[in-house]
């Protein structure tokens, strides 16, 4: 994408933003529901096929203009970033990068015009942060897969169209290398969903549980058509996605910085603008020294994935790093706002919610810590 289309991408994004999510953000709290004529609307923008090569109908973003766009969509609730968030990222990248290309032709044309929805089903009552602990199995029987288990947590569970499903196809085999990851259209007989999670915050977005039993599913399903490959896959497509998820908290971040200084600038106290006092200030600076310290190293993790370096350490230094600041900038927020900062109409508290979640999905920041450790010692020592 040349810089002219991408800034004019961004500023379509910046008003659809401005006159359409921001002004439903209320609506989507009460109902715990996004628009259809929203989810619509971003449709018929593009949005689902952001991450889709052209090849096959999607706008084909490189990671410093998916994180552009997103940072932008994300100064709305992150109920709408949600809608599209598992089919941009999580759900779709495992077939991107290493479906086979009959896999990539049934599936990627229409997760790109948004007519199929995909969600990624790795996590388990049992299996969180250790996920290579998964126990939903599938058996081999012939020229099919049985695969029985379950699944939490699951975003868009409910949406979904197709799962792209973690399951351990060698029982016998502990920890990574007996799992596969499997493409599950939601319709297969056999799945049934739990109820919708009631959560501390991101109303609007779904997570249920995902039930499977006896369902059967043919044996080229497996992604890429080889056992065995499953966990690696789910890694690479999570080193992908924290990426994304900095873009995000990036975006809330804008928004949380824009709304504490409006609020500081109109706040009289003491017969003055609260942004006036010194205390009020410091607030302020380190929020933005948070923001700008996310927005450097989201800018130069992107480029690197984009040239195809290896960043698994970067991604998930980068995710800890956007995910707390973005917590220690809610905080603040609320802490600017005062009394008003923690009543529901001036929605700093409903951010300081949402946020919440961001230091926990897709890798808490423990298992960041740990990634980024791990690769630090294993350096060294080689
Ligand atoms: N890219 C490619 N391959 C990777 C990888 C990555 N980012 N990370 C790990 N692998 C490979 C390893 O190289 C290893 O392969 P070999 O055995 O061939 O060397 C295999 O995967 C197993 O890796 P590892 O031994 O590191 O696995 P562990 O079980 O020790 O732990 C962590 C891996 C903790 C990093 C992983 O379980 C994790 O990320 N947990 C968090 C899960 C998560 O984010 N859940 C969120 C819910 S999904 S929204």
């Amino acid at each position: 994408m040349d810089r002219e289309t991408l800034d004019m991408f961004r500023s379509t994004m910046r008003r659809f933003v401005e006159e359409r999510l921001i002004p439903a953000e209320d609506l989507v709290e009460e109902s715990d529901c996004v628009p259809t004529e929203i989810v619509e609307r971003m449709r018929e923008l593009g949005l689902f096929g952001l991450s889709i090569p052209e090849a096959y109908g999607g706008i084909g973003c490189n990671m410093q203009e998916e994180t552009a766009i997103i940072r932008e969509l994300s100064r709305a609730s992150v109920a709408f970033r949600s809608v599209i968030g598992t089919t941009v990222g999580i759900g779709s990248q495992g077939i991107v990068m290493d479906g086979t290309e009959a896999q990539k032709r049934e599936w990627l044309p229409r997760l790109a015009a948004g007519d199929a929805i995909s969600s990624f089903a790795l996590t388990e009552p049992e299996a969180g942060s250790d996920a290579a602990s998964l126990r939903t199995t599938a058996i081999r029987e012939g020229d099919v897969y049985r695969i029985n288990g379950t699944k939490r947590f699951i975003t868009n569970a409910p949406r979904a169209t197709v799962f792209t499903l973690m399951a351990r196809t060698a029982p016998e085999v502990k920890g990574a290398a007996g799992i596969s990851a499997f493409i599950l259209p939601a319709d297969t007989p056999g799945i049934s969903l739990g109820k919708p999670d009631r959560k501390m915050g991101q109303k609007g977005s779904v997570t249920t549980d995902v039930i499977l039993e006896d369902v059967i599913l043919p044996a080229d399903a497996i992604i890429g058509g080889i056992p065995g490959k499953g966990f690696k896959t789910a890694m690479k497509v999570l080193d992908r996605g924290r990426l994304h998820l900095a873009a995000v908290a990036l975006g809330m971040s804008d928004r949380l910085i824009d709304m504490s200084l409006t609020y500081a600038l109109g706040r009289r106290q003491f017969g003055q603008p609260i942004a006036d006092f010194q205390l009020v200030q410091a607030m302020l600076a380190d929020a933005e020294v948070d923001r700008l310290t996310t927005e450097a190293l989201m800018e130069k993790v992107a480029a690197r994935f984009d040239s195809g370096d290896k960043v698994s350490l970067e991604c998930a230094a980068l995710k800890y790093h956007a995910s707390e600041a973005v917590g220690r900038i809610a905080d603040r927020a609320v802490q600017i706002h005062g009394g008003a900062g923690y009543m529901a109409e001036y929605k700093v508290e409903r951010f300081y919610r949402d946020v919440r979640l961001l230091r926990i999905y897709e890798g808490t920041s423990q298992i960041q810590q740990l990634i980024i450790a791990r690769h630090m010692t294993r350096q060294a020592s080689a």
